[in-house]
């Protein structure tokens, strides 16, 4: 029988540890944001979106309502990238040809979360028979093989959420090109991106009143100490959203309240009052910020639809 010691030793994960030590042991201090999304982390995300402040969720969906009907043409496979869950999909899955033919007859949802990819290609299953669900378990930033059930159908790549802000525009270029050669010749791609918009509007949906947002920064820093063995205080550490208006970035931080030393392995990370971790950036593109980003990228930037009060949009991509 394992004694506690042993079993706390094999609950660490040193892979974990070393991606966080990268981090912490710079100047300044950083945790990488993918760190955000274990299941606690996934559970606060959801609670996130159906914020009144985190206008985001709510904006893209009433738009991608709006205009899928646009996006029917030949029959096409439809591939996600970063696929949690099939609500955004689904308004694209709805879609039906003049003829009364569904717009899409298989669907690709990339996702590293492997139990929630395979709980929607179930759900999708007894939903949709008729849809070949396709699920690819992956990282979506490094190349993947489209499977065959897409052969001979049109391509439509979507990226909602504004996920590609939290990738710095030289990396969101780089995402951009290789999605555009996974995709192929004649592929198109959706991509959901939040607008560049007063600060006063901005700060709020990532500080919320009721803490939502600051639990999410901060289960980081509870998810290294239950799987890489660090011993945070999260008293010790406060939320804090920045609007960094040359960068065009929210930047989440967590500040250190004091003076303290933090244990990870055999590591001392020292912190000065006031000291921040950088978690997170989520760039806001205006319109002509992010097509420069897509062309950069090689593909055509087809077109833009916003909601009427400019919060957020929806860019047509083709190949
Ligand atoms: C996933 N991503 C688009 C979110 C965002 O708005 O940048 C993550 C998030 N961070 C804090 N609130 C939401």
């Amino acid at each position: 029988m394992p004694d506690d010691s042993m079993t706390l030793a094999e609950s660490i994960d040193p892979d974990l540890a070393n991606v966080a030590l990268r981090g912490l042991l710079g100047t300044p201090k950083t945790l990488p944001a993918t760190l955000f999304y274990d299941e606690e982390g996934c559970r606060l995300f959801y609670r996130i979106t159906e914020l009144p402040e985190y206008y985001l969720t709510r904006t893209e969906l009433a738009l991608l309502a709006e205009i899928a009907p646009l996006l029917v043409g030949p029959t096409a496979g439809l591939i996600e990238y970063g696929a949690s869950d099939e609500t955004k999909a689904s308004i694209l899955l709805d879609q039906t040809s003049a003829s009364g033919r569904p717009a899409f007859a298989a669907y690709v949802p990339i996702d590293v979360a492997e139990s929630a990819l395979m709980a929607m290609a179930a759900r999708l299953a007894r939903a949709r028979p008729a849809l070949k669900v396709w699920p690819v378990v992956g990282d979506f930033l490094r190349p993947v093989a489209l499977p065959a059930a897409l052969d001979g159908l049109a391509r439509l790549g979507f990226f909602p959420g504004s996920t590609i802000g939290n990738l710095d525009p030289a990396q969101a270029r780089l995402f951009l090109a290789q999605a555009r050669r996974t995709l192929g010749t004649g592929a198109r791609m959706l991509v959901g991106v939040d607008l560049r918009k007063d600060a006063a509007l901005l700060i709020p949906a990532y500080d919320d009143a009721a803490g939502v947002t600051a639990a999410f920064n901060l289960n980081i820093l509870a998810r290294l100490n239950r799987e890489a063995g660090a011993d945070f205080d999260l008293d010790g550490f406060a939320h804090r959203a920045t609007w960094n208006a040359e960068e065009s970035r929210i930047e989440m931080h967590l500040v250190s309240r004091r003076a303290q030393t933090v244990r990870i392995e055999d590591h001392a990370i020292r912190f000065a009052p006031g000291e921040t971790i950088h978690t997170e950036n989520s760039y806001k593109h205006t319109p002509e910020a992010f097509r420069a980003i897509a062309t950069g990228a090689g593909w055509r930037a087809e077109r833009m639809w916003t909601d009427s009060a400019r919060l957020f949009s929806l860019h047509l991509l083709s190949g």
